[in-house]
C-alpha cells in the first residue's frame, strides 16, 4: 500500500491538468453515509426503498414522505469538509487541480474552498419555488415544518437530480471538457454505478487515471493504480 501511496504522490507532483472525479466515499468521513457501503443508505431499512423516495415519481406523489427521508438523511449543513475536500482544495490553489466532478450534493467541496466544483447531481444547497421559480436556503428548507412551502403557495423542491431526472447539459459537457484535457484524472468514493455520471471516466484520454475506493468497482481494470483504501488515509500523505 505504502509503494502505491508513493506512486500516487509521485503522479500528482509530475502533473499539472489534475480532474478529481468522486462521489459518497468522498463525505463518509465527514460523517455523511454513503448508498452502497455495507452502512450505507441502501443497506437500512425504510418504509420504502431509498432509491425510490430519491426519485421523481415518488417526489410528486409523495412529497410529504420524501421530505421527511430527504430532512433527516440529506442534511448536509452540520457537517464539515474532511482531509480529502481540504487537500484538493488546496492542489487547486497551487494550480494542479483544475476541477472537482462531483455526484455529491452537499456543497462539502465549496466548504473547503474548492473553486471549480462541477456538481452533477446539484445541491441541497439551492431550492426553488416550483411555482413561481423564487430561490430558497437549505437552513429554509431543513428548518421547515412538512412541506416546504414558498410565500406564493407553491412547493419548494431542492436542486438536486432525482432519479429519473435528466442531468444538466452544460455541466456535463464543461465536465467532459476537464476530463479531455486532464494528464492526471483521480476517480475516488464512487462505486461508479450511476449512470450517465460513471460513464465520463471514458472521456479521460491519458494514461495516469487512479482509482481509489474502498470496495471494488466495475472500471478498476481500466485504471493505471487502484488503491483500495480509504481516502483519509491515502489523502493524509499527499
Ligand atoms: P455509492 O454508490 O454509495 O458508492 C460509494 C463508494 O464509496 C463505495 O463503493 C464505497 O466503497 C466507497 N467509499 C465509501 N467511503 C469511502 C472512504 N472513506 N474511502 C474510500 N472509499 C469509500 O455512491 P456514488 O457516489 O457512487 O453514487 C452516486 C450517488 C450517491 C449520487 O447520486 C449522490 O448524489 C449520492 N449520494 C451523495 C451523498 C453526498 O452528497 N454526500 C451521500 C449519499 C449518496
Amino acid at each position: 500500500m505504502e509503494d502505491k501511496i508513493l506512486t500516487f504522490k509521485q503522479l500528482i507532483k509530475e502533473s499539472n491538468n489534475i480532474v478529481f472525479f468522486g462521489g459518497a466515499g468522498v463525505s463518509t468521513e465527514s460523517g455523511i453515509p454513503d448508498f452502497r457501503s455495507k452502512d450505507g443508505l441502501y443497506n437500512q431499512k425504510y418504509k420504502y426503498p431509498p432509491e425510490e423516495i430519491l426519485s421523481h415519481t415518488f417526489f410528486m406523489n409523495n412529497t410529504e414522505e420524501f421530505y421527511i427521508f430527504y430532512k433527516e438523511k440529506m442534511n448536509s449543513l452540520k457537517y464539515e469538509p474532511n482531509i480529502t475536500h481540504k487537500k484538493l482544495a488546496e492542489l487547486e490553489k497551487e494550480g494542479k487541480v483544475k476541477a472537482v466532478i462531483t455526484q455529491n450534493i452537499d456543497g462539502l467541496h465549496q466548504k473547503a474552498d474548492s473553486k471549480n466544483v462541477y456538481e452533477l447531481h446539484g445541491s441541497v444547497l439551492r431550492n426553488y419555488c416550483m411555482k413561481c421559480n423564487k430561490s430558497y436556503s437549505a437552513e429554509y428548507v431543513f428548518n421547515s415544518k412538512g412541506i416546504p412551502k414558498c410565500e406564493c403557495g407553491g412547493i419548494i423542491k431542492p436542486d438536486v437530480v432525482l432519479y429519473e431526472e435528466g442531468l444538466d447539459e452544460s455541466i456535463i459537457r464543461d465536465s467532459i471538457q476537464a476530463i479531455k484535457q486532464a494528464d492526471l484524472m483521480i476517480v475516488a468514493g464512487t462505486s461508479l454505478t450511476v449512470y450517465p455520471a460513471s460513464g465520463l471516466v471514458n472521456y479521460y484520454r491519458g494514461n495516469k487515471l487512479v482509482l481509489i475506493n474502498r470496495d471494488e468497482t466495475p472500471f478498476d481494470n481500466m485504471a493505471n493504480l487502484v488503491i483500495h483504501d480509504s481516502l483519509g488515509k491515502v489523502f493524509e500523505k499527499i
